[in-house]
């Protein structure tokens, strides 16, 4: 056989030898999901329990995916006939499979009104998203719409070309009620707390603002799952392309590499039929809630300390930054104060779960830099880590290593690492961020106080507690005088 370049529906035919593949035809099967935010993410999880699920039981669960934003994945993905690899890797060892769960890519801003209608179609049974915690355009409390924010004043005003995710359901909500057509199920996929129930939150919020009998129509007909998603994807690098080339003698532009875990629990709460996902791993439960917060605190909440911490400490990747030795004591640490604040989850053991994460971290094979972890920090600490502190505080207690991860994320904000080299801050506040910075860079206790009470990251019930206050500040200011190690020795002692 002639091997074609470039992955293509010519290859599924006859893979090669080593390659797993669907082994059902994808053109046989309709497409009654939809995603929104199509990236490494969802193609590495969500994409791929549905390639396993048709696989395995067939039905109409294809995916049409859209890009909110870039023409990226489209591009990629449109030339392969949606076809794409994955590579997981563990020590050492690369296995490779074909996913062929996608039908095809929107991209949104190219024709809203495709997306739109899309969505509004009578096909489509189940909405998931991964667009990332600011995707929702909520205030910090994660609760409220951002009415300021300049999307979501956009999609007030022009519904039928909208930008953000709920203005896209919210348009087709609008159309399937006049259609007099039934709504559908919403599933979340980001990392955040109640993720259903706060994409519902935008969504309802949104509504509200065009026509509140529309929202009346969304709460009866739309249902909202909490989720809890699970695997590391870090960004796929060109010697990984080059590898899977070599290995396998086609080119993947669209392949995402990632570690052989994945977990995924779904609350079970469909409005309509529900694609059986449990006959293929995922679980579906009555309440999510637990695992989530397990999830974002004790495996996000010690990938933030670790991106934050270990790149102030010079290491460009989280298994450098795991297997620092201070860093490693420092996370277990951690662990335990985050873990006083969860529920028991029935046949969860959380001293193994902590002691797997610790593994996953430091799988050398996963290029996850802690610049890419450490983006987006104002919208990630609050569910990881200060929501963790706040109870820990309750409980009568404070934490010093929550705190010092606090005092780490400012230290980082101030733009350098312990030997000097730049950081580049992505935040979508980076502004008022800098600014802050800029201004209180050397007075420790207003920093701390402006940070949260202007940017609304640190919610009131911390920044009323001058415990909290004063430890974070003290931290901060001696950050700028000694060595972070110095610190984090401390606290492991
Ligand atoms: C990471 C997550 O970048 C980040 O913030 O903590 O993407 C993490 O890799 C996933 O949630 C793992 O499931």
């Amino acid at each position: 056989m002639i091997m074609p370049a470039l992955l293509n529906n010519e290859l599924l035919k006859e893979l090669p030898p080593h390659l797993k593949g669907p082994s059902y035809r994808p053109s046989e099967h309709g497409a009654s999901i939809v995603h929104l935010g199509i990236g490494a993410f969802h193609k590495a999880h969500q994409a791929v329990y549905t390639d396993d699920l048709l696989s395995a039981c067939g039905g109409d669960w294809r995916i049409n995916a859209v890009s909110l934003r870039s023409p990226t994945v489209r591009d990629q993905l449109a030339p392969q006939d949606y076809l794409y690899t994955v590579t997981e890797k563990h020590n050492g060892k690369s296995e490779h499979r074909v996913i062929a769960a996608i039908n095809k890519v929107l991209v949104a801003p190219e024709n809203p009104l495709s997306v739109i209608e899309l969505l509004a179609d009578i096909k489509t049974k189940v909405v998931t998203c991964s667009i990332t915690e600011k995707g929702y355009c909520l205030t910090p409390s994660n609760t409220v719409l951002d009415l300021r924010h300049p999307d979501i004043v956009h999609d007030i005003n022009n519904l039928s070309s909208p930008k953000t995710m709920a203005g896209y359901v919210v348009a087709a909500c609008l159309i399937r009620r006049q259609r007099g057509l039934p709504g559908f199920t919403f599933l979340s996929c980001d990392n955040l707390p109640d993720n259903g129930k706060t994409a519902g939150y935008a969504i309802s919020q949104l509504a509200e603002r065009i026509d509140s009998t529309l929202a009346e129509w969304i709460a009866l007909n739309v249902s909202f799952c909490n989720t809890m998603v699970d695997r590391i994807v870090p960004a796929v690098t060109d010697a990984e392309k080059t590898q899977l080339h070599d290995a396998m003698g086609f080119c993947d532009d669209a392949l995402v590499s990632c570690e052989p875990f994945r977990q995924w629990v779904i609350e079970d709460n469909f409005i309509d039929e529900k694609p059986p996902w449990h006959l293929v791993g995922a679980q579906f439960v009555a309440d999510v809630s637990d695992y989530e917060k397990m999830k974002l605190r004790l495996l996000n909440g010690s990938h933030s300390a670790l991106a934050y911490m270990g790149k102030l400490l010079d290491h460009d990747y989280i298994y450098q930054a795991i297997q620092d030795e201070d860093l490693s004591v420092f996370v277990d640490t951690l662990m335990e104060d985050i873990a006083s604040t969860l529920p028991a989850i029935e046949g969860v053991d959380f001293d193994k779960y902590q002691l797997s994460i610790k593994t996953r971290f430091a799988n050398t094979d996963i290029p996850y830099t802690t610049q890419q972890v450490a983006t987006d920090g104002s919208k990630k600490l609050p569910q990881r880590i200060l929501q963790p502190l706040l109870e820990c505080i309750n409980k009568g207690r404070i934490s010093k290593p929550l705190c010092l991860v606090i005092a780490a994320w400012i230290h980082y904000l101030k733009g350098s690492t312990n030997t000097g080299k730049a950081i580049t801050i992505n935040d979508p506040l980076s502004a008022p961020l800098n600014t802050l910075v800029d201004k209180y860079r050397y007075s420790s206790m207003a920093l701390v106080k402006n940070l949260g009470s202007q940017t609304g990251v640190f919610p009131d019930e911390l920044m009323s507690n001058q415990e909290f206050l004063a430890l974070v500040s003290r931290y901060v200011y001696t950050l700028d005088e000694l060595p972070l190690r110095q610190l984090i020795v401390e606290i492991n002692q």
